[in-house]
């Protein structure tokens, strides 16, 4: 399998792989250099509707957004506004996809219909190589924190970041939940800090003020260039991030007026483990191939 890194902090480019027709075998590896190298972009994947479902169901148990008729798992982003049913791309803050859920997203996909001639890229912020730079004695500090989160309740936005607009479905009394500051891998068990930014809402333990701080300093230090991939999609692109171990956001985009400036993408998020690591026979070759 042909590897080319991403220009930026991680990610690769891998050729030649023929997304329908993978066998179990073929899942794995690009998920294993998914996992090493928190996101991936597969050109030219050819890819209908139904397939990209089938695709998408093979890493994991997708999130039902419902906004396609008859794909209920599709999401599309669109910078087209007020046409029904098509959601303008409203993520351009940094965070987790559903990390305000107990059941977090694992991965999240995008295949690419059309680009804009100019804008429209994602960002990637590589949270394990944020993890790893920091000193010993930092990540014994954070090492047992939990952080709670809450949709729309963030209490350390990045620098520049807007606040998100209140999403379908998501009541604004629903309970905050809460996930470790550090978090395992779920299949590789790599470390790496979780949803640092977006719905991180309280620390269990701190007062406001100080998980504020704390959140604050954290997001300064990962989101240095040295850990960020800014990608520029391609038509038939299938760009795919690891939610476990990564930031995102959307270049903010004006409304299309034209071809020139469409950017329509089919997006799919799952979550779960993906069925072809459900074996534990493959964890320790996991652990090898990773080196963790
Ligand atoms: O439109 C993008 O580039 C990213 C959107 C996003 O955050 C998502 O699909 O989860
Ligand atoms: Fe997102």
């Amino acid at each position: 399998m042909l590897s080319v890194p991403l220009s930026g902090g991680c990610g690769v480019e891998i050729r030649d792989v023929d997304v329908a027709n993978l066998t179990d075998d073929g899942v794995r590896s690009v998920l294993l250099k998914l996992y090493e190298h928190r996101c991936i972009v597969l050109p030219e994947v050819g890819l209908s509707k139904s397939q990209f479902v089938d695709f998408a169901r093979r890493l994991g148990e997708p999130v039902l957004p419902k906004v396609v008729p008859d794909y209920p798992e599709i999401l599309v982003l669109c910078n087209v506004d007020g046409v029904e049913d098509k959601p303008v791309t409203n993520a351009s803050h940094w965070h987790t996809d559903q990390s305000f859920r107990a059941n977090v997203a694992s991965m999240t996909m995008l295949h690419t219909l059309h680009v804009p001639a100019e804008g429209g890229e994602t960002q990637i912020c590589d949270l394990v190589a944020a993890y790893d730079a920091l000193s010993e004695s930092t990540k014994c500090e954070l090492e047992n924190l939990i952080v709670l989160h809450k949709f729309g309740a963030g209490i350390a936005p990045p620098r520049g970041d807007h606040a998100p607009a209140p999403a379908k479905g998501i009541e604004h009394d629903d309970p905050p939940v809460s996930h470790p500051l550090v978090r395992p891998h779920p299949v590789t068990g790599k470390k790496a800090l979780y949803a640092i930014a977006g719905t991180a809402s309280g620390i269990e333990g701190m007062s406001q003020e100080e998980a504020a701080e704390l959140l604050r300093g954290l997001c300064e230090h990962a989101l240095q260039p040295c850990f960020i991939t800014k990608r520029k999609h391609r038509a038939d692109d299938l760009f795919i991030w690891d939610c476990a171990a990564t930031l995102h956001r959307a270049e903010p985009i004006d409304a299309a007026k034209d071809l020139a400036t469409l950017r329509l993408i089919d997006r799919i998020s799952v979550g779960g483990l993906p069925s072809v690591f459900a074996d534990r026979r493959y964890s320790p070759i996991l652990k090898r191939r990773l080196d963790i």
